[in-house]
Protein backbone atom coordinates (compact mmCIF):
# COMPACT_ATOMS: atom_id res chain seq x y z
CA UNK A 1 0.00 0.00 0.00
CA UNK A 2 0.88 3.35 -0.68
CA UNK A 3 3.01 5.99 1.92
CA UNK A 4 0.54 8.49 0.56
CA UNK A 5 -2.40 8.55 3.03
CA UNK A 6 -5.27 10.66 1.51
CA UNK A 7 -9.17 9.66 1.57
CA UNK A 8 -11.52 11.31 -0.36
CA UNK A 9 -15.19 10.86 1.35
CA UNK A 10 -18.08 11.40 -0.52
CA UNK A 11 -21.22 12.19 1.83
CA UNK A 12 -18.86 13.89 4.09
CA UNK A 13 -21.74 16.06 5.74
CA UNK A 14 -23.69 12.47 6.52
CA UNK A 15 -23.58 10.67 10.11
CA UNK A 16 -21.18 8.02 8.70
CA UNK A 17 -18.84 10.97 6.68
CA UNK A 18 -18.67 13.09 9.73
CA UNK A 19 -17.76 10.01 12.14
CA UNK A 20 -15.23 8.51 9.36
CA UNK A 21 -13.28 12.22 9.08
CA UNK A 22 -12.93 12.62 12.44
CA UNK A 23 -11.86 8.62 12.30
CA UNK A 24 -9.50 9.23 9.45
CA UNK A 25 -7.56 12.72 10.69
CA UNK A 26 -6.82 10.59 14.09
CA UNK A 27 -5.22 8.25 11.84
CA UNK A 28 -3.05 10.36 10.01
CA UNK A 29 -4.75 10.77 6.84
CA UNK A 30 -5.24 14.15 4.67
CA UNK A 31 -9.17 14.05 4.40
CA UNK A 32 -11.08 15.81 1.46
CA UNK A 33 -14.73 15.57 1.37
CA UNK A 34 -17.50 16.55 -1.38
CA UNK A 35 -20.20 19.01 -0.66
CA UNK A 36 -23.36 20.01 -2.37
CA UNK A 37 -23.66 23.41 -2.60
CA UNK A 38 -26.92 24.57 -0.66
CA UNK A 39 -28.70 28.20 -0.47
CA UNK A 40 -28.41 27.05 3.55
CA UNK A 41 -24.93 26.11 4.29
CA UNK A 42 -26.17 22.95 6.48
CA UNK A 43 -22.72 21.51 7.80
CA UNK A 44 -23.22 20.94 11.36
CA UNK A 45 -21.95 17.62 11.37
CA UNK A 46 -18.67 18.81 10.25
CA UNK A 47 -18.44 22.29 11.43
CA UNK A 48 -15.99 21.27 14.26
CA UNK A 49 -13.73 19.75 11.34
CA UNK A 50 -13.39 22.87 9.45
CA UNK A 51 -10.59 24.83 9.57
CA UNK A 52 -8.50 21.84 10.17
CA UNK A 53 -5.16 21.74 8.36
CA UNK A 54 -5.38 18.44 6.78
CA UNK A 55 -9.21 18.43 6.42
CA UNK A 56 -10.40 19.86 2.90
CA UNK A 57 -13.65 20.47 1.11
CA UNK A 58 -14.54 20.49 -2.52
CA UNK A 59 -17.94 21.00 -4.31
CA UNK A 60 -19.14 18.50 -6.42
CA UNK A 61 -22.37 16.00 -6.96
CA UNK A 62 -22.39 12.64 -7.21
CA UNK A 63 -25.08 13.66 -10.53
CA UNK A 64 -22.64 15.62 -11.94
CA UNK A 65 -19.27 13.49 -13.44
CA UNK A 66 -17.31 16.75 -14.65
CA UNK A 67 -17.11 17.13 -11.04
CA UNK A 68 -16.39 13.85 -10.00
CA UNK A 69 -13.52 14.22 -12.37
CA UNK A 70 -12.06 17.38 -11.18
CA UNK A 71 -11.93 16.25 -7.59
CA UNK A 72 -10.62 12.78 -8.18
CA UNK A 73 -7.89 14.20 -10.24
CA UNK A 74 -7.13 17.02 -8.64
CA UNK A 75 -7.06 15.17 -5.03
CA UNK A 76 -5.53 11.88 -6.40
CA UNK A 77 -7.02 10.27 -3.43
CA UNK A 78 -4.76 6.35 -1.87
CA UNK A 79 -8.83 5.59 -1.00
CA UNK A 80 -12.16 6.89 -1.91
CA UNK A 81 -14.88 6.16 0.49
CA UNK A 82 -18.11 6.50 -1.71
CA UNK A 83 -20.72 7.14 0.85
CA UNK A 84 -22.95 9.84 -0.73
CA UNK A 85 -26.72 8.67 -1.83
CA UNK A 86 -29.83 9.37 -1.15
CA UNK A 87 -30.60 7.34 1.83
CA UNK A 88 -34.27 7.23 3.08
CA UNK A 89 -36.02 4.15 1.62
CA UNK A 90 -39.58 6.04 2.05
CA UNK A 91 -38.09 8.62 -0.04
CA UNK A 92 -36.96 6.66 -2.68
CA UNK A 93 -40.95 5.93 -3.50
CA UNK A 94 -40.97 9.32 -4.04
CA UNK A 95 -38.05 10.28 -6.04
CA UNK A 96 -36.76 6.91 -7.67
CA UNK A 97 -34.91 8.24 -10.40
CA UNK A 98 -32.81 10.94 -8.61
CA UNK A 99 -32.22 7.70 -6.29
CA UNK A 100 -31.16 5.56 -9.40
CA UNK A 101 -28.78 8.54 -10.57
CA UNK A 102 -26.85 9.00 -7.51
CA UNK A 103 -26.99 5.88 -5.13
CA UNK A 104 -26.64 3.75 -8.92
CA UNK A 105 -24.70 5.77 -11.72
CA UNK A 106 -22.95 7.61 -8.84
CA UNK A 107 -21.40 4.64 -7.88
CA UNK A 108 -20.05 4.15 -11.52
CA UNK A 109 -19.08 7.92 -11.63
CA UNK A 110 -16.37 7.24 -9.04
CA UNK A 111 -15.22 4.08 -10.87
CA UNK A 112 -14.61 5.64 -13.84
CA UNK A 113 -13.10 8.79 -12.53
CA UNK A 114 -10.66 6.64 -10.93
CA UNK A 115 -9.80 4.60 -13.85
CA UNK A 116 -9.57 8.09 -16.26
CA UNK A 117 -7.11 9.71 -14.09
CA UNK A 118 -4.96 6.59 -13.78
CA UNK A 119 -5.44 5.72 -10.37
CA UNK A 120 -6.76 2.82 -10.70
CA UNK A 121 -3.80 0.09 -9.35
CA UNK A 122 -3.30 3.19 -6.53
CA UNK A 123 -6.65 4.23 -5.18
CA UNK A 124 -8.31 1.53 -2.90
CA UNK A 125 -12.27 2.28 -3.45
CA UNK A 126 -14.74 1.46 -0.42
CA UNK A 127 -18.50 1.30 -1.39
CA UNK A 128 -21.61 2.12 0.73
CA UNK A 129 -23.64 -1.07 0.23
CA UNK A 130 -26.41 -1.97 2.56
CA UNK A 131 -28.45 -4.85 4.43
CA UNK A 132 -31.49 -3.55 2.14
CA UNK A 133 -30.34 -5.60 -0.65
CA UNK A 134 -31.33 -8.52 1.34
CA UNK A 135 -35.08 -7.23 1.61
CA UNK A 136 -37.51 -9.38 0.84
CA UNK A 137 -35.54 -11.90 3.12
CA UNK A 138 -34.55 -15.41 1.78
CA UNK A 139 -32.79 -16.46 5.16
CA UNK A 140 -32.26 -15.46 8.95
CA UNK A 141 -29.74 -13.88 9.85
CA UNK A 142 -28.09 -12.93 6.76
CA UNK A 143 -24.58 -13.05 5.52
CA UNK A 144 -22.33 -12.53 2.58
CA UNK A 145 -23.56 -15.35 0.93
CA UNK A 146 -27.61 -14.88 1.27
CA UNK A 147 -29.53 -14.57 -1.63
CA UNK A 148 -30.11 -10.74 -2.53
CA UNK A 149 -33.93 -9.68 -2.69
CA UNK A 150 -34.09 -5.82 -2.87
CA UNK A 151 -37.76 -4.44 -2.05
CA UNK A 152 -37.42 -0.92 -2.85
CA UNK A 153 -36.30 1.66 -5.34
CA UNK A 154 -33.78 2.36 -2.75
CA UNK A 155 -32.41 -1.18 -2.83
CA UNK A 156 -32.30 -1.94 -6.52
CA UNK A 157 -30.50 1.23 -6.96
CA UNK A 158 -28.06 0.20 -4.21
CA UNK A 159 -27.85 -3.43 -5.99
CA UNK A 160 -26.32 -1.87 -8.93
CA UNK A 161 -23.42 -0.39 -7.03
CA UNK A 162 -22.92 -3.18 -5.86
CA UNK A 163 -22.43 -5.26 -8.86
CA UNK A 164 -20.88 -2.75 -10.83
CA UNK A 165 -18.38 -2.73 -8.19
CA UNK A 166 -17.77 -6.39 -8.07
CA UNK A 167 -17.69 -6.14 -12.15
CA UNK A 168 -14.49 -3.26 -12.06
CA UNK A 169 -12.67 -5.76 -9.45
CA UNK A 170 -13.01 -8.50 -11.77
CA UNK A 171 -12.79 -6.56 -14.96
CA UNK A 172 -9.85 -4.08 -14.37
CA UNK A 173 -8.60 -5.86 -11.50
CA UNK A 174 -9.68 -3.09 -8.84
CA UNK A 175 -9.15 -2.77 -5.64
CA UNK A 176 -12.77 -1.78 -4.55
CA UNK A 177 -15.10 -3.30 -2.19
CA UNK A 178 -18.69 -3.03 -0.57
CA UNK A 179 -19.55 -3.26 3.46
CA UNK A 180 -22.91 -4.44 3.47
CA UNK A 181 -23.95 -2.21 6.47
CA UNK A 182 -26.92 -3.09 8.61
CA UNK A 183 -28.95 -0.29 10.28
CA UNK A 184 -26.42 2.15 12.19
CA UNK A 185 -27.70 4.93 14.27
CA UNK A 186 -26.54 7.52 16.76
CA UNK A 187 -26.74 11.24 18.15
CA UNK A 188 -26.15 12.48 14.86
CA UNK A 189 -28.79 10.11 12.69
CA UNK A 190 -30.73 11.78 10.43
CA UNK A 191 -33.89 12.97 12.21
CA UNK A 192 -36.40 11.37 9.51
CA UNK A 193 -34.83 7.76 10.22
CA UNK A 194 -37.21 5.73 12.78
CA UNK A 195 -34.84 5.56 15.72
CA UNK A 196 -33.68 9.58 15.79
CA UNK A 197 -37.58 10.24 15.40
CA UNK A 198 -38.25 8.52 18.40
CA UNK A 199 -35.27 9.42 20.63
CA UNK A 200 -36.31 12.94 19.73
CA UNK A 201 -39.66 12.32 20.39
CA UNK A 202 -39.48 10.88 23.69
CA UNK A 203 -36.80 14.34 25.25
CA UNK A 204 -39.70 16.51 23.33
CA UNK A 205 -42.65 14.64 25.16
CA UNK A 206 -40.70 14.08 28.49
CA UNK A 207 -40.10 17.84 28.72
CA UNK A 208 -43.62 19.16 27.61
CA UNK A 209 -42.75 20.21 24.06
CA UNK A 210 -44.43 17.16 22.16
CA UNK A 211 -47.96 15.65 22.71
CA UNK A 212 -47.98 12.18 20.50
CA UNK A 213 -45.39 10.53 18.35
CA UNK A 214 -47.15 8.44 14.95
CA UNK A 215 -45.02 5.94 13.52
CA UNK A 216 -45.56 3.08 10.59
CA UNK A 217 -44.51 -0.62 11.39
CA UNK A 218 -43.93 -1.63 14.94
CA UNK A 219 -43.38 -4.54 14.53
CA UNK A 220 -40.53 -4.39 11.66
CA UNK A 221 -37.07 -5.81 13.05
CA UNK A 222 -33.63 -4.67 12.54
CA UNK A 223 -30.33 -5.31 13.40
CA UNK A 224 -29.18 -1.61 14.58
CA UNK A 225 -25.50 -0.93 15.38
CA UNK A 226 -23.47 2.60 16.32
CA UNK A 227 -22.14 4.30 13.60
CA UNK A 228 -18.95 5.44 15.58
CA UNK A 229 -18.10 1.83 15.73
CA UNK A 230 -18.85 1.05 12.00
CA UNK A 231 -16.78 3.91 10.51
CA UNK A 232 -13.72 1.68 11.76
CA UNK A 233 -14.83 -1.02 9.86
CA UNK A 234 -15.32 1.09 6.45
CA UNK A 235 -10.93 1.17 7.32
CA UNK A 236 -10.61 -2.22 8.37
CA UNK A 237 -12.43 -3.30 4.52
CA UNK A 238 -9.75 -1.15 2.94
CA UNK A 239 -6.51 -2.11 4.97
CA UNK A 240 -7.68 -6.11 4.30
CA UNK A 241 -4.87 -7.47 1.76
CA UNK A 242 -7.33 -8.61 -0.86
CA UNK A 243 -10.76 -6.67 -1.92
CA UNK A 244 -13.51 -8.49 -0.60
CA UNK A 245 -17.11 -7.66 0.60
CA UNK A 246 -18.12 -7.99 4.00
CA UNK A 247 -21.53 -8.19 6.21
CA UNK A 248 -21.29 -5.51 9.25
CA UNK A 249 -24.07 -5.79 12.08
CA UNK A 250 -24.27 -6.49 15.65
CA UNK A 251 -25.77 -9.98 15.17
CA UNK A 252 -28.90 -8.64 17.29
CA UNK A 253 -32.66 -8.14 16.58
CA UNK A 254 -34.78 -5.62 17.94
CA UNK A 255 -38.54 -4.30 16.92
CA UNK A 256 -39.27 -0.70 16.28
CA UNK A 257 -41.66 -1.19 19.18
CA UNK A 258 -38.83 -2.81 21.46
CA UNK A 259 -36.55 0.38 20.36
CA UNK A 260 -39.53 2.75 21.26
CA UNK A 261 -39.96 1.06 25.01
CA UNK A 262 -36.33 1.68 25.73
CA UNK A 263 -36.44 4.82 24.50
CA UNK A 264 -39.02 6.28 26.40
CA UNK A 265 -38.31 4.89 29.82
CA UNK A 266 -35.01 5.83 29.23
CA UNK A 267 -36.68 9.28 29.37
CA UNK A 268 -38.66 8.55 32.52
CA UNK A 269 -41.76 6.97 30.92
CA UNK A 270 -42.64 3.40 30.76
CA UNK A 271 -44.94 2.74 28.21
CA UNK A 272 -47.56 -0.48 27.31
CA UNK A 273 -48.49 -1.11 24.21
CA UNK A 274 -52.25 -1.86 23.49
CA UNK A 275 -53.97 -3.12 21.02
CA UNK A 276 -52.79 -4.37 16.90
CA UNK A 277 -51.78 -3.60 13.56
CA UNK A 278 -52.93 0.38 12.62
CA UNK A 279 -54.68 0.40 15.92
CA UNK A 280 -52.04 -0.42 17.93
CA UNK A 281 -51.16 2.74 21.03
CA UNK A 282 -47.72 2.85 23.14
CA UNK A 283 -49.61 4.14 26.81
CA UNK A 284 -48.07 5.69 29.57
CA UNK A 285 -48.41 3.47 32.75
CA UNK A 286 -45.59 5.02 35.16
CA UNK A 287 -43.66 8.14 34.73
CA UNK A 288 -44.20 11.90 35.14
CA UNK A 289 -47.66 12.40 36.93
CA UNK A 290 -49.01 14.23 33.78
CA UNK A 291 -48.72 11.59 31.40
CA UNK A 292 -50.13 8.71 33.26
CA UNK A 293 -53.13 6.66 30.86
CA UNK A 294 -52.04 9.33 28.29
CA UNK A 295 -51.97 7.35 24.34
CA UNK A 296 -48.11 8.65 23.35
CA UNK A 297 -47.76 6.58 20.87
CA UNK A 298 -49.93 6.25 17.59
CA UNK A 299 -50.14 4.44 14.49
CA UNK A 300 -50.55 6.15 11.27
CA UNK A 301 -50.39 4.92 7.64
CA UNK A 302 -48.69 7.82 6.23
CA UNK A 303 -45.19 6.28 7.40
CA UNK A 304 -46.05 2.52 5.90
CA UNK A 305 -44.47 2.16 2.61
CA UNK A 306 -46.00 0.37 -0.30
CA UNK A 307 -43.09 -2.65 0.12
CA UNK A 308 -41.47 -2.89 4.12
CA UNK A 309 -38.35 -5.05 4.75
CA UNK A 310 -39.36 -6.61 7.83
CA UNK A 311 -36.77 -9.10 9.13
CA UNK A 312 -33.04 -7.70 8.72
CA UNK A 313 -30.60 -9.49 11.44
CA UNK A 314 -26.82 -9.46 10.13
CA UNK A 315 -24.21 -12.42 10.54
CA UNK A 316 -20.90 -10.28 11.07
CA UNK A 317 -18.51 -13.44 11.80
CA UNK A 318 -16.46 -12.79 8.67
CA UNK A 319 -15.94 -9.55 9.53
CA UNK A 320 -14.87 -10.70 13.62
CA UNK A 321 -12.87 -13.61 12.50
CA UNK A 322 -11.27 -12.04 9.23
CA UNK A 323 -10.56 -8.08 10.20
CA UNK A 324 -10.56 -8.60 13.44
CA UNK A 325 -13.68 -6.06 14.38
CA UNK A 326 -16.04 -6.44 17.25
CA UNK A 327 -19.43 -5.98 16.75
CA UNK A 328 -20.74 -5.31 20.34
CA UNK A 329 -18.70 -2.76 21.50
CA UNK A 330 -22.19 -0.48 22.11
CA UNK A 331 -24.52 -2.82 23.44
CA UNK A 332 -28.34 -1.48 21.84
CA UNK A 333 -29.22 -0.43 25.25
CA UNK A 334 -26.02 1.88 25.53
CA UNK A 335 -26.83 2.66 21.64
CA UNK A 336 -30.22 3.92 22.84
CA UNK A 337 -29.25 5.54 25.95
CA UNK A 338 -26.31 8.02 24.06
CA UNK A 339 -29.08 8.72 21.63
CA UNK A 340 -32.48 9.80 24.51
CA UNK A 341 -29.42 11.32 26.38
CA UNK A 342 -28.22 13.33 23.77
CA UNK A 343 -31.83 14.70 22.97
CA UNK A 344 -32.81 15.23 26.53
CA UNK A 345 -29.71 17.73 26.29
CA UNK A 346 -30.47 18.98 22.75
CA UNK A 347 -34.66 20.08 23.99
CA UNK A 348 -33.73 21.30 26.99
CA UNK A 349 -30.94 23.63 25.07
CA UNK A 350 -33.34 24.55 22.35
CA UNK A 351 -35.68 25.15 24.81
CA UNK A 352 -33.28 27.68 26.57
CA UNK A 353 -32.11 29.00 23.52
CA UNK A 354 -35.78 29.90 22.07
CA UNK A 355 -36.34 31.86 25.41
CA UNK A 356 -33.22 33.85 24.56
CA UNK A 357 -34.40 34.81 21.96
CA UNK A 358 -37.63 35.72 22.62
CA UNK A 359 -36.58 37.72 25.20
CA UNK A 360 -34.02 39.25 23.26
CA UNK A 361 -36.14 40.48 21.01
CA UNK A 362 -38.06 41.98 22.92
CA UNK A 363 -35.18 43.65 24.70
CA UNK A 364 -34.75 44.92 21.19
CA UNK A 365 -38.38 46.29 20.43
CA UNK A 366 -38.31 48.02 23.88
CA UNK A 367 -34.59 49.63 23.26
CA UNK A 368 -33.26 47.63 26.59
CA UNK A 369 -30.81 46.08 24.54
CA UNK A 370 -28.98 47.76 21.04
P1 LIG B 1 -26.86 10.33 5.36
O1 LIG B 1 -26.67 10.85 6.73
O2 LIG B 1 -28.20 10.46 4.70
O3 LIG B 1 -25.77 11.07 4.42
C1 LIG B 1 -25.83 11.00 3.04
C2 LIG B 1 -24.74 11.88 2.46
O4 LIG B 1 -24.82 11.81 1.02
C3 LIG B 1 -24.89 13.37 2.83
O5 LIG B 1 -23.60 13.90 3.05
C4 LIG B 1 -25.50 13.96 1.58
O6 LIG B 1 -25.21 15.32 1.40
C5 LIG B 1 -24.78 13.14 0.51
N1 LIG B 1 -25.44 13.21 -0.79
C6 LIG B 1 -26.72 12.89 -1.11
N2 LIG B 1 -26.95 13.11 -2.41
C7 LIG B 1 -25.80 13.59 -2.94
C8 LIG B 1 -25.41 14.02 -4.22
N3 LIG B 1 -26.25 14.01 -5.25
N4 LIG B 1 -24.15 14.45 -4.40
C9 LIG B 1 -23.28 14.49 -3.36
N5 LIG B 1 -23.59 14.11 -2.11
C10 LIG B 1 -24.84 13.66 -1.90
O7 LIG B 1 -26.44 8.80 5.25
P2 LIG B 1 -25.56 7.90 6.26
O8 LIG B 1 -26.48 7.30 7.25
O9 LIG B 1 -24.38 8.66 6.70
O10 LIG B 1 -25.13 6.72 5.28
C11 LIG B 1 -23.95 6.79 4.51
C12 LIG B 1 -24.03 5.79 3.36
O11 LIG B 1 -24.21 4.48 3.88
C13 LIG B 1 -25.18 6.01 2.40
O12 LIG B 1 -24.73 5.63 1.12
C14 LIG B 1 -26.25 5.03 2.87
O13 LIG B 1 -27.09 4.68 1.79
C15 LIG B 1 -25.38 3.88 3.32
N6 LIG B 1 -25.92 3.04 4.39
C16 LIG B 1 -26.34 3.60 5.56
C17 LIG B 1 -26.78 2.79 6.59
C18 LIG B 1 -27.24 3.36 7.92
O14 LIG B 1 -27.87 2.62 8.67
N7 LIG B 1 -26.89 4.60 8.24
C19 LIG B 1 -26.79 1.39 6.42
C20 LIG B 1 -26.35 0.87 5.21
C21 LIG B 1 -25.90 1.70 4.21
P3 LIG B 1 -26.18 16.49 1.96
O15 LIG B 1 -25.75 16.70 3.40
O16 LIG B 1 -25.87 17.63 1.08
O17 LIG B 1 -27.58 15.99 1.84
O1 LIG C 1 -35.17 4.01 10.16
P1 LIG C 1 -35.66 3.59 8.83
O2 LIG C 1 -36.22 4.63 7.95
O3 LIG C 1 -34.46 2.84 8.16
P2 LIG C 1 -34.37 1.76 6.95
O4 LIG C 1 -35.53 1.84 6.06
O5 LIG C 1 -34.07 0.45 7.56
O6 LIG C 1 -33.10 2.31 6.14
C1 LIG C 1 -31.89 2.67 6.80
O7 LIG C 1 -31.10 1.51 6.97
C2 LIG C 1 -30.66 0.88 5.76
C3 LIG C 1 -29.85 -0.35 6.14
O8 LIG C 1 -30.71 -1.44 6.30
C4 LIG C 1 -29.85 1.87 4.96
F1 LIG C 1 -29.40 1.29 3.81
C5 LIG C 1 -30.67 3.09 4.64
O9 LIG C 1 -29.84 4.05 3.97
C6 LIG C 1 -31.18 3.71 5.95
O10 LIG C 1 -30.09 4.22 6.66
O11 LIG C 1 -36.78 2.46 9.00
C7 LIG C 1 -36.56 1.29 9.75
C8 LIG C 1 -37.86 0.50 9.88
C9 LIG C 1 -38.63 0.31 8.57
O12 LIG C 1 -39.12 -1.01 8.49
C10 LIG C 1 -39.79 1.27 8.65
O13 LIG C 1 -40.94 0.84 7.95
O14 LIG C 1 -38.74 1.26 10.72
C11 LIG C 1 -40.03 1.27 10.15
N1 LIG C 1 -40.74 2.47 10.63
C12 LIG C 1 -41.85 2.43 11.41
N2 LIG C 1 -42.27 3.68 11.64
C13 LIG C 1 -40.45 3.75 10.35
C14 LIG C 1 -41.42 4.52 10.98
N3 LIG C 1 -39.45 4.31 9.64
C15 LIG C 1 -39.41 5.67 9.56
N4 LIG C 1 -38.38 6.26 8.89
N5 LIG C 1 -40.37 6.46 10.14
C16 LIG C 1 -41.40 5.94 10.88
O15 LIG C 1 -42.23 6.66 11.39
Amino acid sequence: MSERKVALITGVTGQDGSYLSEFLLAKGYAVHGIIRRSSVDYRERIAHLEGQPNFHLHYGDMGDSMSILQVVSKVRPTEIYNLAAQSHVQVSFDAPEFTADVDAVGVLRILEAVRMCGLKDSCRIYQASTSELYGKVEEVPQNENTPFHPYSPYAVAKLYGFWIVKEYREAYHMYCCSGILFNHESERRGETFVTRKITLAAARIAQGKQDKLYLGNLSSLRDWGYAKDYVECMWLILQNEKPEDFVIATGEQHSVREFAYHAFKTAGIELEFRGEGMNEKGVCVAGPERLIGKTLIEVSADFYRPTDVVNLWGDPTKAKEQLGWNPTKTSFEQLVSIMVKHDMKKVAADHVASLVRTNLAEYLEKGVVK
